[in-house]
C-alpha cells in the first residue's frame, strides 16, 4: 500500500548517516516504501556533527566506504590515507547525490517515541515536531557513537569563557587563537584535536584521566599508483574485507609473542610501529589480546616510545598508559600527539593525582591548583550505543521501555533485533561486530540481512517478525564467551559503558570477526531464520 492510502509508510528509518543512507537506498530499490528523519540539518551523521580541529577516521579510507556499487567506487578518489572528516562529508554527499536519497528523509527532525501497536502490527512514531508517524517496520541507523556524554565535569556550569565540544564543535580554530585553553578529554577525538589546538593557543593545559596508547597515525596523501590499483582491485579488496577479522584487509599472524626471541620481537614491534594502524603494534602477534604476559610485551613497547618522544621524564610518566593493556580499550592514532607536548605552551594535568573540584568564571580548580583559561574544550566521549537507542523513546509490546527491558544488561540477536520489540531492527546495534569493526562493512552487512529478512516475511504475506527469547539468550551467551576470552574482559571503557553511570555493564560487541560473523547470518538466513518469529511462528529453535 502507499503511504498516501493508508497513512502508513513499510519501512520508518533514522538517522541519515552511513546506516540510514544505504537502508534508504536498499530498501526504495527493493520497492519499500520509506520515510526516513534525520535530527541534523543534512546527511553525514557522526560526520556531520564531529568537525573539531584534526578530526578524521583511523579506518583507512579506500576501506572505510561503500562497497555496493562499482561505478561509485571507481569513481570517488580519495586525497588521503586517512581522509579528513570534511572530505568524508563530501564522500555521504556525494552518495546521497548520485542516488537521489535526499528525498527519502526529513532532515531538521528528531524521532522521539515510539511505540508498538500489536492490534495493527506497526510502529507509531513521535517526532519533535510533534507529528506521529506510523511504520510497519522500525529501523535504527542512528548510529554507536552520536550521543554525547553529559557534560559532567563539576562547576561547569559557573565558567563563563568560550566552551565547546568536539562532538558538536561550533566555533574556529582560530577562536582559541591566543587563548589559554583547557582539553578535558584525551581519547581519540581530544588526541586528535590537541596538537592543532596548540599551534594557535597561547596556552594549552590538558587534563587527562585515563593515559591512552597512542601510536602514530601515519598519515600521507594516497598516491595516484596506489588509488589506481586499489581501484582496479575493488571487487576483490571489498570481498576480502568482508571475510576478514576486522574488516580491513587481514594481515594473518600465527605466532604468539613469546615464539621469538627479544631482539626479533623489538624488531617486529619496531616494523609494526611504522606501518601502524589497526594492525600495527597491537596486532603483531596472535595472543596479544589473549594473554596478559604477551601483551605486556607490546604495552611496554609503546611505553618507551612515549619515554623517548617526550622530552620530560615527568610529563613522559604520566602519559605512559598504565592503567590497561594494549588495545584493551579503544586504540588511539594520532599526529605528533607525543610530540606536542615538547611545546613551551603545552601542558599536562593528570585527574588521577589531582581531580577536579569545581570551575569559576575563569578557572578550573583541582585538588591541588587552580588553572586560568579562557576556553575548555570537552573532548569526554559519548554514551554509546544505548544512548542513540533509549533516545528513540521505545515502547515494546509488554509496554516496557527500551532501557526498562534493558536494565539488568543489552541483549541483542545478532545486533539486530531485541525480543518484545516486534518489527524493530538495528543496523550496527549493541553485540553486532560495530565496535571491533571498520564500521561501514558491518553497517552494509547489517542493512543487507535486515533487508532480506523483511522480504522474506513480503513473500509469504507475514507481517510480524521477532526474536525469540531463547536464540537472543544464546546470542547474548555467544558474545559474552567470545569477549570473556580476551583482554577486553579485564578493562573498562566506554565499549562495556563504564564511561556512563549507571549503565549496565555489557560488553557491546561480538568481538569474534567480522567474518565469521556474516558467516553466521548467511546460515541463518539460509535456514530460514531459525529463532526469528514470523507472523506468530517459531522458525526452528537452533540457533
Ligand atoms: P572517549 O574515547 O570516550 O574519550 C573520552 C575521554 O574523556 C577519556 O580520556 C575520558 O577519560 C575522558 N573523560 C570523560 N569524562 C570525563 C570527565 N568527567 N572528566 C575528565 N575526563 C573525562 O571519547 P572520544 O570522543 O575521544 O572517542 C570516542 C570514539 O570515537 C573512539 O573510541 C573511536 O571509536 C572514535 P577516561 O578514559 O574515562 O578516564
Amino acid at each position: 500500500p502507499s503511504t498516501s492510502e493508508t497513512g502508513i509508510v513499510d519501512v520508518i528509518g533514522v538517522g541519515a548517516g552511513f546506516s540510514g543512507l544505504y537502508l534508504s537506498h536498499r530498501l526504495t530499490t527493493a520497492g519499500w516504501t520509506f520515510a526516513g528523519f534525520e535530527a541534523g540539518p543534512s546527511v553525514g551523521g557522526t560526520w556531520f556533527w564531529n568537525t573539531y580541529p584534526g578530526a578524521r577516521c583511523d579506518v583507512e579510507s579506500i576501506y572505510y566506504s561503500y562497497s555496493f556499487d562499482e561505478a561509485l567506487q571507481q569513481e570517488w578518489t580519495w586525497s588521503q590515507r586517512f581522509a579528513p572528516q570534511a572530505e568524508i562529508l563530501s564522500y555521504i554527499n556525494h552518495v546521497a547525490d548520485r542516488f537521489d536519497l535526499r528525498k527519502h528523509f526529513t532532515f531538521d527532525t528528531r524521532v522521539v517515541g515510539a511505540t508498538w501497536n500489536a492490534a495493527d502490527r506497526l510502529w507509531e512514531v513521535q517526532l519533535d515536531n510533534g507529528e506521529t508517524r506510523r511504520g510497519r517496520y522500525l529501523i535504527s541507523g542512528a548510529g554507536g557513537l552520536s550521543t554525547p556524554k553529559d557534560f559532567d565535569v563539576p562547576g561547569l556550569e559557573n565558567f563563563t569563557g568560550l566552551q565547546v565540544s568536539t562532538s558538536r564543535w561550533n566555533i574556529a580554530l582560530d577562536d582559541l587563537a591566543g587563548k589559554r585553553v583547557a582539553v578535558i578529554g584525551t581519547g581519540s577525538s581530544g588526541v586528535q584535536a590537541i596538537p592543532l589546538i596548540a599551534e594557535v593557543a597561547e596556552h594549552v593545559t590538558v587534563f587527562q584521566r585515563t593515559p591512552n596508547y597512542v601510536m602514530p597515525a601515519r598519515n600521507a596523501d594516497l598516491p595516484p599508483e596506489q588509488v589506481a590499483a586499489v581501484k582496479d582491485g575493488y571487487p576483490a579488496i571489498r570481498e576480502e574485507c568482508r571475510h576478514s577479522p576486522g574488516g580491513i584487509p587481514d594481515r594473518p599472524v600465527t605466532d604468539n609473542a613469546f615464539d621469538v626471541s627479544d631482539e626479533e620481537r623489538r624488531r617486529r614491534y619496531e616494523e609494526a610501529y611504522e606501518r601502524s594502524g589497526f594492525q600495527g603494534v597491537g596486532a603483531e602477534f596472535a595472543d596479544l589480546l589473549t594473554d596478559a604476559e604477551a601483551n605486556r610485551t607490546a604495552s611496554e613497547f609503546i611505553h618507551d616510545k612515549i619515554r623517548e618522544i617526550v622530552e620530560d621524564p615527568a610529563t613522559a610518566e604520566l602519559l605512559v598508559p598504565r592503567y590497561h593493556p594494549l588495545g584493551a580499550k579503544r586504540s588511539v592514532f594520532g599526529t605528533d600527539y607525543y610530540e606536542t607536548y615538547n611545546r613551551p605552551n603545552v601542558s599536562l594535568v593528570s585527574l588521577r593525582d589531582e581531580p577536579i573540584e569545581t570551575m569559576t568564571a575563569n578557572a578550573i580548580v583541582t585538588s591541588k591548583g587552580t588553572y586560568e583559561v579562557d576556553a575548555v574544550v570537552l573532548a569526554i566521549g559519548f554514551d554509546a550505543f544505548t544512548g542513540p537507542l533509549y533516545g528513540l523513546g521505545l515502547t515494546g509490546a509488554s509496554g516496557k521501555t527500551l532501557q526498562e527491558t534493558w536494565h539488568d544488561g543489552i541483549r541483542t540477536y545478532l545486533g539486530f533485533m531485541t525480543t518484545d520489540f516486534p518489527n524493530f531492527f538495528m543496523v550496527a546495534g549493541p553485540l553486532s561486530p560495530a565496535l571491533a569493526s571498520n564500521v561501514v562493512v558491518t553497517i552494509e552487512q547489517a542493512v543487507d540481512w535486515i533487508a532480506d529478512l523483511i522480504e522474506h516475511a513480503r513473500d509469504s504475506g507475514a507481517t510480524l517478525i521477532e526474536a525469540t527469547p531463547e536464540a537472543q539468550n544464546a546470542w547474548v551467551d555467544i558474545t559474552e564467551g567470545t569477549v570473556a576470552q580476551t583482554l577486553y574482559a579485564t578493562t573498562d571503557s566506554w565499549y562495556r559503558g563504564s564511561n556512563i553511570e549507571g549503565k549496565p555493564n555489557t560488553f557491546m560487541g561480538y568481538v569474534g570477526g567480522v567474518g565469521k560473523y556474516r558467516r553466521m547470518c548467511t546460515e541463518i538466513a539460509k535456514r530460514g531464520y531459525p529463532g526469528v518469529e514470523i507472523d506468530g511462528e517459531t522458525q526452528s529453535r537452533n540457533l
